[in-house]
């Protein structure tokens, strides 16, 4: 391998109690099977991969009892993220971009957290996504934690949480200044009220419709990083694609993304060379018909390729004058 080549780590979470469908823990099994990796292999320049499997975790004993009004699984979510966030520390102190495959959107709590610790707080987060997973534990309708890790991460929310058992590990560290929307389209009361009372950015299917994709991404970063010095954060939930090109998925809504944009979206993050973190979560094989999951998956790993450096133009050719076009 050349040694200047693209590190990255790529690591599943098979975690689902986040949410309540049976399924999304197959994501990261779904995923490789239908060859990640492979297809990693041959973006241009070979890039060093290793996989570092599927995070374990245990419930430590003493917050087996705990439990925090209207956050299902809590205890099981904490867990996990711990140990999700100190392998992501690990990987991107290994100089490596950090995969990370879902599992459900709870997992973001995890790796923004670790990504977080391992660049000195010094990171910017794209959260690609219908929904903005904004809300707390006292405005959630559902009581699913895949719908407030922005809530935990985000400094300006954390006076609105009780106290979180076995969450000392977390502290809120990021400024929503930091973070940008794209891809919104399904937004709770509360999230609409945050998101309009803290000048959140936030750019919805109408931006995209109005500006183009392009345009929109750039104004993402532009806000979010307008030195260009930040550790880029992608959290790339499929549901941001529309239902057609992503069925397979737990709360789908039409009127979303098409593939061709969120390659684009991925293409020109990978262009800045920072991006740091890419997760992409909320794949849920157990939902939709075989064709369906098959498109679903093929819709992930095209965006994951896209923010790896996969081009669209095809491969350059080592040495031209080998080729047989005389
Ligand atoms: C809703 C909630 C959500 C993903 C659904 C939905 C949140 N706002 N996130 N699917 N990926 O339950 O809080
Ligand atoms: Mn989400
Ligand atoms: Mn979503
Ligand atoms: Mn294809």
């Amino acid at each position: 391998l050349h040694s200047n080549a693209t590190r990255v780590g790529i690591l599943g979470v098979p975690f689902d109690k986040g949410q309540t469908k049976i399924g999304v823990g197959n994501g990261p099994a779904a995923i490789r099977k239908m060859g990640l990796i492979e297809r990693l292999e041959q973006i241009e320049g070979k890039l060093d991969i290793k996989d570092f499997g599927d995070v374990s975790y245990e419930i430590p004993p003493n917050l087996e009892h705990q439990n925090v009004p209207n956050m299902k699984g809590y205890v099981e979510f904490v867990a996990c993220n711990h140990k999700l966030s100190k392998s992501v520390e690990n990987i991107i102190n290994e100089e490596r971009i950090c995969v990370t495959l879902g599992g459900d959107h709870s997992l973001g709590l995890g790796t923004v957290d670790g990504h977080l610790k391992s660049k000195n707080e010094n990171v910017c987060v794209l959260w690609v996504d219908a929904h903005p997973d904004l809300n707390t534990n006292k405005t959630s309708n559902s009581g699913n934690v895949h719908g407030m890790p922005m809530a935990l991460l985000a400094k300006e929310l954390s006076d609105y949480w009780p106290y979180l058992p076995g969450l000392d590990w977390q502290k809120p560290i990021i400024s929503l200044r930091n973070i940008a929307y794209i891809g919104l389209r399904s937004v709770d009361l509360y999230e609409r009220v945050v998101i309009d009372k803290l000048g959140i950015n936030a750019f919805g299917m109408e931006d995209i419709e109005n500006y183009g994709i392009s345009t929109v991404v750039e104004m993402a970063i532009n806000k979010i990083d307008p030195n260009k010095d930040k550790s880029i954060h992608v959290s790339f939930d499929i549901d941001a694609l529309d239902t057609l090109e992503a069925p397979s998925t737990g709360s789908a809504v039409r009127g979303g993304m098409t593939l061709r944009e969120g390659i684009q979206l991925m293409e020109i993050v990978h262009r800045t060379g920072r991006l740091s973190a890419l997760d992409l979560v909320e794949v849920n094989p157990n939902i939709g018909t075989e064709q369906e999951v098959h498109r679903t998956v093929d819709a992930a790993i095209h965006i994951i390729a896209a923010g790896l450096g996969h081009s669209r133009r095809g491969l350059r050719p080592k040495n031209v004058n080998t080729l047989p076009l005389q």
